[in-house]
């Protein structure tokens, strides 16, 4: 292999760079002699890669040999990928040997239907499973808990139990096919399901040998949620220091393979974080968790960072998005070099996953998605993502359909195999903007860590309140740009089609009928309870409570004490997730969230921005409300509510900041409520609206119970407004048949716009008396 290789590369100096200026007397440079010796080492594994075929497709048309890797002639150490510090990409020969993973990002209702649309998905050309749990299974409840009654199945897969999990991958054995699982809440027992099942997929073989073979990753960044995505359930201390590092020494000493946190910024650029601050973040999570690994769970280094992995959200911001992802690698690491000192090069590797944005996509003439998608994963590939979910054009209303899948999964597929785009590692390498984007975007993070570092790293800088109100102010700005049309969105400020047009591209939605999946779920949880040996499972929780109130543990893998040890013996024994929660909350309690909110970002982003015109309408609706404030004696109340599990709250926070800043009182409620307890804090509060935020698909369930908890509690002249992802299916059932909403605003709604009708709806003190006169 590697003399045709030497070939190749031979002649990239020749033909791909400057060849009058190359004489024969080039002696590669030492970056580009170590870069030489990994490719050597790389393609000696590859089984059905050969150069030969390699070198025979990378002749264009028109006679010209493409290289692998281009760089500077004249440079005396060029940057090459493989070599620190991995700016150009974490292997040598990157996609010409493996082309990133396509790992599509899903789950729904039961295991059964997940199961099949995985197999069905495998079958055509997705090549790694990933896992998206619903939300009871996040936040630790059992579907028969009261809190969970909209959520079951919704936003994902439900799995109360080991059988559950059994069922997922029945067919799939996980010794073979990747898995990735975007758990943090209860990490703990969904790895115990997933190891369990792996060892009972395999009776005959040695549980030891087959954990050893598991290859995956699980998402455990516990650290962001505290920040955005808020599927927490323990408080900060117990849920870095007992939950990650038991993981991490469990998985260092039994799964070699499996990568023991996902270090996500992608939460953070959902959240509306610009890319410094999203690097920045998850590269000072990611040190935090090697801090960590070191001085609590006492692992070396090289035990724990060759399988720490890290997971970018790409947006429409095309350049940036690939300097992000270079930067990225550089910054790591030298970081990871600089403060921990590893022996092994795997440490200083910046692997990672990427997903296009949900965020960047729009209701209104959803196919356009499909092109905001592709653009956004050509440059998480040209970025060199090791991994990718691109999303579905449905995304800004559902859950993806079996037709609208595809079409995000031939979206890679096409990019693979039709574009030629692999054939080359990092093809923006020496360009003078992106060298220049790169390097800018690497200080600015680098600042911003440094920041966060000066103040004792990011469980403090998160701790108090910092961090989560730096991404909302950017959220808050980016939102003022849109409303005042700075920003171009095509088809939602600009280009928008008639109201008729519109109707006429909407698109179909996976629907879930919610309470069949609640009570299948609750049955087969019943019967699993029915079927084991009570005393051992109770003796099992325990334990498992005991070491959790024990503050100290060495996490070590083989510490009788590890809690996902204790864990794995818990799913052996058929305990459910939601007593395993339980039994770890009753040792640390569950997480209270403060609620914040940002003030002045709106105003001052959509007045700098405006045209004057614009201005105007910015001015009329603060009369308008002023105007309320002259008649009605005081300013117009909205209570902001979510309810059930649904933690995303960045259309929340910025409907309560824009508000807010148009001179609304707004009260923020808590996360995670029940309809009577949004009815309750709306009554006591005495406000005139309350507006519900709902981005996981509980809006049928969950609005009309507010309406009904409104009207027995003799409350039903408070209005009822609902935003977020709601498919406009649904708006007739809401506003006409249930009549549990008095509005219902979709994605891309202008705050000002959303503002105007809600003070029209607002019944006033003088109405009646005015209606009777007209
Ligand atoms: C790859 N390999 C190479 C190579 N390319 N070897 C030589 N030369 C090359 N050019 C080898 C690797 O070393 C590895 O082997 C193997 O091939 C697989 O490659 P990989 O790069 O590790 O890919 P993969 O297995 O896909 O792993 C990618 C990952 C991983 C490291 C980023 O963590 C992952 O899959 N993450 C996915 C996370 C995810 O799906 N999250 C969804 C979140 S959704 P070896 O032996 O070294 O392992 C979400 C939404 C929400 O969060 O709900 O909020
Ligand atoms: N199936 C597929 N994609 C999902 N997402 C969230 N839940 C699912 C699911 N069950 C995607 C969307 C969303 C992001 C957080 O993950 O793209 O924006």
């Amino acid at each position: 292999v590697s003399p045709h290789y030497r070939h190749l590369v031979a002649k990239t100096v020749a033909v791909g760079c400057q060849p009058t200026r190359f004489s024969s007397t080039y002696t590669p440079p030492a970056s580009v002699q170590e870069w030489e010796k990994l490719v050597d080492k790389e393609l000696s594994r590859a089984k059905n890669v050969s150069v030969d075929t390699l070198r025979s497709e990378r002749i264009t048309p028109e006679g010209v040999a493409i290289q692998p890797i281009y760089w500077d002639l004249k440079d005396e150490n060029p940057e090459m990928p493989g070599v620190y510090p991995y700016t150009r990409g974490p292997y040598g020969t990157m996609y010409c040997y493996r082309p990133w993973t396509i790992r599509q990002y899903a789950g729904f209702s039961t295991a059964e239907e997940s199961n099949a649309f995985y197999k069905r998905n495998l079958a055509a050309g997705q090549q790694g499973l990933s896992v998206a749990f619903d939300l009871p299974t996040h936040r630790g409840y059992d579907s028969d808990h009261e809190r969970v009654v909209g959520d079951v199945g919704m936003a994902g897969v439900s799995i109360d139990t080991l059988k559950d999990m059994e069922i997922l991958f029945n067919g799939i054995d996980l010794t073979q096919v990747s898995v990735s699982m975007t758990m943090n809440g209860a990490v703990l027992p969904i790895m115990a399901f997933y190891v369990q099942a792996a060892i009972e997929q395999h009776p005959d073989k040695d549980p030891a040998e087959v954990m050893a073979a598991l290859k995956g990753t699980i998402q455990n960044d516990i650290l962001k949620e505290f920040m955005v995505r808020n599927t927490y359930i323990y408080p900060p201390e117990p849920s870095v220091n007992r939950v990650v590092a038991d993981i991490m020494g469990f998985t260092a000493q039994h799964m070699p393979k499996f990568n023991s946190i996902s270090i996500s910024g992608y939460h953070m650029q959902e959240a509306g974080a610009d890319a410094a601050i999203e690097m920045a973040f998850t590269i000072a999570d990611g040190l935090e968790y090697i801090r960590t690994a070191v001085e609590v769970a006492k692992l070396d280094v090289d035990a724990v960072a060759p399988r720490l992995s890290f997971f970018w959200g790409i947006g429409l911001n095309f350049y940036t998005e690939i300097a992000k992802m270079r930067a990225a690698r550089k910054l790591w690491a030298e970081l990871v070099k600089e403060k921990f000192n590893p022996k092994n090069s795997k440490s200083l590797l910046l692997r990672t996953h990427s997903q296009t944005s949900g965020y960047s996509l729009t209701e209104a003439q959803p196919m356009n998605n499909i092109i905001r998608t592709t653009i956004e994963a050509m440059a998480a590939v040209l970025g060199g993502t090791q991994s990718l979910h691109t999303n579905s054009y449905d995304e800004a209303v559902g859950l993806p359909t079996d037709q609208s899948a595809r079409v995000a999964r031939n979206t890679q597929l096409i990019l693979q195999e039709e574009t030629g785009i692999c054939d080359v590692a990092d093809p923006w390498g020496g360009s003078y903007m992106m060298e220049s984007l790169t390097d800018e975007l690497y200080h600015k993070a680098k600042a911003i860590i440094d920041q966060v570092e000066e103040k004792g790293g990011m469980t403090a800088f998160i701790n108090n309140g910092h961090a989560k109100l730096m991404i909302e102010e950017s959220a808050t700005k980016k939102q003022g740009r849109i409303d005042s049309g700075k920003d171009t969105v095509v088809g939602v400020n600009k280009y928008r089609l008639s109201a008729e047009d519109e109707q006429s591209e909407r698109v179909d939605v996976l629907q879930i009928d919610n309470t069949e999946v609640r009570e299948k779920q609750i049955a087969r949880m019943n019967q699993v309870k029915a079927e084991r040996d009570e005393s051992l499972a109770q003796e099992a929780l325990a334990r498992l409570e005991a070491s959790a109130r024990k503050t100290q543990s060495t996490s070590a893998g083989n510490d009788p004490d590890n809690l996902m040890s204790l864990c794995i013996e818990c799913a052996r024994l058929r305990c459910t997730l939601g007593e395993m929660s339980q039994a770890l909350e009753n040792a640390w309690g569950r997480h209270v969230p403060d609620t914040g909110m940002v003030q002045g970002a709106y105003a001052a982003s959509f007045n700098a921005n405006s045209s004057e015109d614009k201005a105007g309408e910015y001015e009329s609706i603060l009369k308008a409300v002023e105007g309320f404030e002259t008649s009605e004696g005081r300013r117009p109340r909205i209570l902001v509510a979510k309810m059930g599990q649904d933690g995303h709250d960045r259309g929340a926070k910025v409907i309560a900041s824009g508000f807010a800043d148009l001179g609304f009182d707004v009260d923020v409620g808590p996360l995670f409520q029940t309809p009577k307890e949004v009815a309750l804090q709306a009554i006591d509060s005495d406000v005139h609206v309350i507006g519900v935020s709902s981005q996981a698909a509980g809006h049928k369930t969950l609005l009309p119970a507010l309406k009904k908890e409104l009207k027995d509690l003799g409350a039903d002249h408070i209005v009822v407004v609902a935003g977020g992802v709601i498919p406009p299916q649904d708006y007739d059932f809401l506003l006409k048949e249930s009549k549990s909403a008095g509005a219902v605003f979709g994605p891309g709604t202008r705050i000002i716009d959303a503002a105007k009708q809600v003070l029209s709806l607002i019944p006033r003190q003088d109405e009646e008396p005015v209606q009777k006169q007209a």
